[in-house]
């Protein structure tokens, strides 16, 4: 039997200990069950880090965070000094998700490294799980900040560049929530990892439509996100005419129709886009709106055809401004390109699902994920489990204790195997 085999025997996955963890996780939320809401530096999102520090450290695990809130904690292993093999997620939430989002690849990211501590497995070089901050871009209109800090994708300008709805920036919010120093120290010495794996949710139907136990991610989608604003005229509902009306809602309206019609356009199952955020003011059921701010989300696994479709709704949103005499500004927040999973990591997971007898597919993410700023700075790969009926991003989410399980099965094969060399 290999060294790998004997090594798979041993190591064991205590699944009733991981679903009682998320369980506990998901209480600290500002939403009713079955829903999750916890934002990022919110006090659900700080008691939430809270729980899961305690865990890593009854881990034995050497616990530490960034400036932004980054948080690693680290089983060194043998020859401490080495670059880390790195698992992790997120566990921040956007409003009225699940409590499985992210959630999976931290606390299974926690309970794979146990698993190897009790198969006696000793790691040659550290393995290091990370609670990436704020992969979600509700709070501050960017996706994955904490990852794109650590990779470089992003600088420290956005400390004071961004801000939430209430005006607040980056630096205040962080600083109330207990993470001070310069954000320039979050980005990561080069080499720091020597391969990333996340495990995740697929967040979408395949995976449980073939009967399947594990996905093994090759590409992860290339997100954009735009803000446009619609400055028109406000007035009163009953004393402006029709024909003297630069209503900002009715040109926003036409916009978010052209965002639809400009990603169908490309034909391709792979381009997605949704406009998420339909802010009008002044919101007031007699007064005509003045202005509009439209959030959208376009995804596609080929950045080309993206940049396409950019392009489509840049000429609407000028036909649109022109034709209705309103003013239409568009911001680029974000343009990413694609992210490819390193070969070997993906022949690693391969490998992990055959020695275990998973059913196992190739599949790309649509999602995006903090693996895909990390397959920047390291080779990397992500495990995807299947949920139900492919629901993501609302309370209904659901993945089984078993494929959670599976899940974490692999991703401990992965870590050992990776940890090894
Ligand atoms: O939107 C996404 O793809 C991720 O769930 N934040
Ligand atoms: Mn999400
Ligand atoms: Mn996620």
């Amino acid at each position: 039997m290999s060294a790998l085999s004997a090594q798979s025997a041993r190591i064991v996955i205590d699944s009733d200990r991981l679903n009682q963890e998320l369980t506990t996780l998901a209480t600290f939320s500002d939403s009713a069950p079955p829903a999750v809401t916890r934002i990022v530096f919110s006090d659900s999102d700080l008691r939430a880090r809270d729980y899961v520090k305690s865990l890593c450290l009854d881990a034995g695990l050497e616990v530490r965070e960034d400036s932004v809130g980054n948080t690693f904690a680290r089983w060194s292993g043998d020859r401490p000094g080495e670059a880390a093999v790195g698992t992790g997620s997120h566990i921040d939430a956007i409003p009225n998700a699940g409590r499985f989002d992210g959630t999976v690849g931290v606390l299974g990211g926690l309970e794979a490294i146990r698993a190897l501590k009790r198969s006696e497995f000793l790691p040659a070089r550290p393995i290091e799980l990370v609670i990436f901050t704020s992969e979600e871009p509700t709070r501050f209109g960017i996706g994955c900040l904490g990852s794109r800090l650590l990779s470089g994708s992003r600088d420290a300008s956005v400390d004071k560049k961004l801000k939430d709805k209430g005006g607040q920036t980056l630096r205040d919010a962080r600083t109330m929530a207990g993470f001070s120093g310069d954000l320039g120290q979050v980005l990561l010495p080069r080499g720091y990892y020597e391969r990333f794996v996340e495990l995740h949710i697929e967040q979408g139907p395949l995976l449980e439509q073939e009967q399947l136990d594990i996905g093994v991610v090759t590409a992860i989608a290339a997100p954009a996100s735009l803000g446009i604003s619609v400055e028109g005229q406000g007035g009163h509902a009953g004393g402006v005419l029709m024909p003297d009306r630069r209503d900002a809602l009715c040109a926003a309206a036409e916009i978010v129709l052209a965002v639809e019609w400009a990603v169908k356009s490309t034909g391709s199952f792979d381009t997605v886009g949704t406009t998420g955020v339909c802010d009008v003011f002044p919101s007031a059921v007699n007064s005509i709106p003045s202005r509009v701010r439209l959030e959208v989300d376009l995804r596609d696994i080929d950045e080309q055809r993206r940049e396409t479709v950019l392009r489509l709704i840049r000429q609407r949103c000028q036909e649109v401004a022109l034709r209705r005499s309103v003013d239409v500004q568009i911001e680029v927040v974000n343009a990413d390109a694609p992210g490819e999973c390193a070969r070997e990591v993906v022949e690693a997971i391969e490998g992990a699902c055959r020695r275990n007898q998973f059913q196992f597919r190739k599949i790309v993410s649509r999602a995006y994920h903090d693996s895909l700023f990390m397959s920047r700075i390291a080779p990397t790969g992500m495990i995807f489990i299947p949920c139900r009926d492919g629901i993501s991003h609302r309370p209904e989410e659901y993945a089984s204790p078993d494929a959670i399980s599976n899940g974490t099965r692999v991703l401990a094969h992965v870590l050992a195997e990776l940890a090894s060399r």
